[in-house]
């Protein structure tokens, strides 16, 4: 009696063992079951296979109709992706884009590289061109910047700007518009060319014109135009995050084609800092518009610190010009504009466009 006890106890535990390693390869088996059918990738990929296999291998090998029948399904099937990529059944971005978060953090304390930029916005296309994939923008935008020499701000522009163009859901392109030799800086005028090399390109209805060194603090500032020409840059923080003066348009803002038209574009005799702007105000103030703003709080805006830079010194003529905006705004403006475009570069975020723009 006492030597069978051993035997009872050892078939028990090997009873146990065997439940345990069986509970065990049942474990397995659903993890292995769940994690291979996590795997999307691969599997798409190989039902993409498939389905390749099945319209090209029947041609050559079966009857004709069935390979037929095979490729009217696969051309039926691939119809709504090739509408999609033409643009034709998309459905209209809604007014307002779900992908804004509001208030940003805007810092120029670490500088950045293109590279990163470029890396961290793979859907921008070459020329700094943007459309949302899976909706028809509301407005085709292009974007003018005028420049000279300010590379490290443009670098900030691009960094900040792209990822908020993106989420506001527009089909956009970056135009900066290089002024080329050293002659006396003229604002106004690169912006005129902004808009004729962009006509050129594609058919932009809205305009937005940009300084280099602004950057908006809240992504529901939008980047696009609207009833009444826009000032978007309208609490900045040099200014104590508010407007200087009532009749401001500086820095950020938009104007629908008509619009601008209307105006007759910008002045072109405006060399040296300061006034450029007050024309532009005036010159919408003559045709009755009115000047459309973001409230103080979702317009916010940081500007990069920097000196004044050469060749930008500020125009004594300025106080005479603006005095006169209405009689010559007819004569001066995107009507009579003159340039040469020195060179056009389609760069992996912005096209840049270098144009000999003439001196006073
Ligand atoms: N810009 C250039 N290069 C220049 C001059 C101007 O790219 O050499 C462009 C740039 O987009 C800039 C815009 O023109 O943002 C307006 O020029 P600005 O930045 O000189 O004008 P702002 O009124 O500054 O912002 C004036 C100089 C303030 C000096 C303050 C010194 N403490
Ligand atoms: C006004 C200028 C504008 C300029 C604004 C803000 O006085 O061109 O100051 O300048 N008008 C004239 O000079 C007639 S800022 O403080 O940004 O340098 O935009």
């Amino acid at each position: 009696m006492a030597s069978a006890e051993p035997t009872v106890n050892f078939n028990v535990l090997h009873r146990t063992c065997k439940l345990v390693v069986l509970l065990c390869f049942l474990h397995i088996s659903v993890t292995v079951f769940f994690y291979v059918r996590s795997l999307d990738i691969p599997f798409s990929f190989v039902q993409n296979q498939q389905t390749r296999a099945g319209i090209t291998g029947p041609i050559g090998t079966t009857g004709s109709t069935e390979a037929a029948k095979l490729h009217l399904e696969a051309k039926a099937a691939a119809e709504p992706e090739d509408e999609l990529a033409a643009g034709k059944s998309l459905k209209k971005c809604p007014q307002t884009s779900p992908l804004l978060v509001g208030p940003l953090r805007v810092e120029f304390n670490i500088p950045v590289s293109l590279d990163e930029v470029e890396e961290t916005n793979p859907n921008v296309g070459p020329g700094g061109r943007y459309k949302p994939k899976d909706c028809a923008a509301l407005q085709k935008v292009a974007i003018i910047i005028p420049f000279r020499k300010r590379d490290e701000h443009l670098k900030f522009w691009l960094y900040y700007l792209h990822p908020i163009l993106q989420r506001q859901q527009l089909d956009y392109g970056v135009y900066v518009i290089n002024q080329d030799g050293d002659e006396i800086f003229n604002r106004a005028k690169l912006l005129n060319v902004g808009y004729a090399e962009a006509m050129k390109e594609y058919d932009y209805d809205c305009f937005v014109f940009s300084d280099v060194d602004l950057i908006p603090m809240d992504d529901r500032n939008i980047y696009k135009c609207f009833s009444q020409p826009r000032h978007l840059s309208v609490s900045m923080d040099k200014f104590g995050f508010r407007l200087p003066y009532n009749q401001y348009f500086g820095g950020v803002s938009s104007m629908m084609k008509e619009q601008y038209l209307r105006i007759n574009g910008f002045p072109n005799n405006y060399w040296g800092w300061g006034g450029e702007d007050d024309d532009i105000y005036n010159r919408l103030a003559s045709k009755g518009m009115t000047i459309s703003r973001p409230s103080g709080d979702v317009g916010k805006c940081r500007m990069i610190r920097h000196e004044r830079d050469k060749q930008n010194e500020p125009n004594p003529q300025r106080f005479d010009r603006i005095a006169h905006t209405r009689e010559t705004m007819n004569k001066d403006g995107i009507k009579s504009l003159s340039y040469k475009v020195v060179s056009k570069e389609r760069l992996p975020l912005y096209t840049k466009i270098t144009v000999d723009i003439g001196k006073p």
